[in-house]
């Protein structure tokens, strides 16, 4: 098949599956922005962009649906995410093949980013029958103090290339329930999924019906500069913002300046510890998903790995072999597990740090390029590194799939030698021993904002927080109480006595 057979077939996929989502042709046909697919690096679409003028002005709409929306019911909020839900389940099939076209994801990566969609919304309905405060005990007789949360606002989201569709669900789903609108500034990388987004979305305010606003939800379609519209506009009292931490050393203060809100989920170099009683078996299959799934491009990628010197020569061999077997290809033609890094850019900075890597002593098994048929895309063999210590790029997060192998021979100094690092995103300890999976979880175990046992760092469920700390930003998502963020608390104390008692037994008659 040559290349120009294979161009139009995905131009034309991708404009059937547009179109079966319900996005209109004056969308993605001449505007100015490219919409490429890594997936064969050519040209798939070109999305109309907002100008400076236009996020400002769909910043302003979302405001005035905010004042609208907080005044309906929660319950009944979250009946609009409900059937959120139920337009994501009819689509599903077409949206994860959107994902996989534009951020090049497997077939069943690109329908579990989508299905991640479907429980968050799920988590959202029965949230939206919660949303609870407390009752506190007062000093004071005949008076109640309690706690109640209100809607924020317009809630800002920027979104990155790797969870084109997820990541925007976690933050809508939980803001919309909240009471809030939301104006997201997806990757320019994938600008189609976010359009078939907005018109799911759509669909679900038509059957929700006239009690949802108009300007629920904007999306706008640009740089950076529009990035930073959304980011210094008074109107946006929080930003949810997903990036390298390089974003977030921008956005924080520029948010920070305006005491606006950050939920920032920034870059990880998630590691684990492989002990001397771990199963083996079950660590090398999480260690290759999470190492080498997704090409390496999610944040919670396993980037280090420290192994106990009495199980190194039996698990690594057997790691490597996993990483020279491993089959790279097009997640459209092929069954393959790696599909393909999102540019060229990504390329040359996998390029770079395996070189670094070398001049500090790295092993390398893999990391070269895979020619899968498609001159402009870029396919690369997963690398492994073993290293004789932690520096040089090992200190860093490459978005791509490196794994750093290092030896071990006391956990002490394996736990310290992990929370070494500027991120603390995720992390697991692979051990049958109770002791050591407690230390690791301990107070000065992982630093992390996930530490998990027997499982790889990657693949989280909705269910739990999801963030980290440290250069990772500190921001939660998700599930367990990441909803407060979306939400202002307001103390409030009722007096039903009669007098007036003060706290602190001050008086002050007159
Ligand atoms: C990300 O890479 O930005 O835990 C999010 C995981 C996914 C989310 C990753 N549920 O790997």
């Amino acid at each position: 098949m040559n290349v120009s057979t294979k161009r139009l077939d995905i131009v034309a996929e991708a404009r059937g599956l547009l179109s079966a989502l319900g996005v209109g042709e004056s969308a993605y046909a001449a505007g100015g922005m490219a919409a490429m697919s890594p997936v064969t690096g050519e040209k798939i679409a070109e999305v109309a962009t907002t100008t400076a003028a236009g996020a400002a002005r769909a910043i302003e709409e979302a405001d005035s649906a905010f004042r609208k929306w907080r005044l309906v019911p929660a319950p009944k909020r979250g009946e609009l995410v409900r059937l959120l839900g139920e337009e994501l389940r009819a689509h599903k099939a077409e949206l994860g093949r959107l994902v996989s076209i534009e951020a090049g994801k497997i077939p069943s990566e690109g329908l579990g980013e989508v299905q991640e969609m479907i429980d968050i919304c799920d988590f959202a309905v029965g949230l939206s029958r919660q949303l609870y405060g407390l009752t506190i005990a007062t000093e004071r007789p005949g008076h109640r103090m309690m706690e109640t949360w209100h809607p924020l606002g317009v809630i800002g989201v920027i979104s990155a290339f790797n969870f084109p569709v997820a990541v925007w669900s976690w933050n809508a789903a939980l803001a919309l329930v909240c009471g809030n609108s939301v104006v997201w500034k997806p990757s320019e990388k994938t600008t189609l999924t976010a359009l078939a987004c907005q018109a799911i979305f759509e669909r679900a305010v038509k059957r929700f019906g006239s009690d949802a606003p108009d300007g629920l939800l904007k999306v706008l379609i640009g740089d950076r500069a529009i990035g930073e519209v959304l980011v210094d506009h008074p109107k946006v009292p929080l930003v949810s913002a997903t990036g390298s931490t390089r974003m977030g050393r921008d956005v924080g203060p520029r948010l920070a300046k305006r005491f606006a809100r950050a939920i920032l989920e920034l870059g990880g170099n998630n590691a684990g510890i492989v002990t001397p009683s771990a199963d083996l078996d079950m660590a090398l299959r999480a260690i290759a998903f999470g190492a080498m799934g997704t090409a390496g491009q999610r944040c919670t990628t396993l980037r280090r790995l420290f192994v106990h010197d009495s199980v190194y020569d039996t698990l690594v061999p057997r790691l490597k072999k996993a990483y020279e077997s491993v089959s790279v290809g097009s997640p459209l033609e092929t069954s393959a597990l790696v599909g393909p890094l999102i540019d060229k850019a990504a390329f040359d900075g996998m390029q770079k740090a395996l070189k670094q890597a070398g001049t500090h002593g790295g092993k390398i098994t893999g990391g070269s390029r895979v020619d899968a048929g498609h001159a402009d895309a870029y396919y690369v063999k997963p690398a492994l590194v073993e290293m004789p210590k932690q520096e040089g790029p090992v200190l860093e997060e490459t978005f791509a799939p490196i794994l750093y192998v290092m030896k071990y021979t006391d956990l002490d100094a394996a736990i310290a030698d992990h929370n070494a690092v500027g991120a603390g995103l995720s992390s697991s300890i692979f051990t049958l021993d109770l002791q050591e999976a407690e230390r690791f979880l301990s107070v000065d175990g992982s630093d992390c904002g996930i530490a998990n046992v027997n499982i790889g760092t990657s693949g989280a469920e909705i269910g739990g927080a999801f963030g980290g700390e440290k250069e990772t930003g500190g921001g939660r998502e998700s599930g367990s109480d990441a909803w407060k963020a979306y939400m202002r608390r307001a103390t409030n104390t009722v007096n039903y006595s009669k007098a007036l008692p003060l706290a602190q037994g001050v008086s002050f008659d007159i």
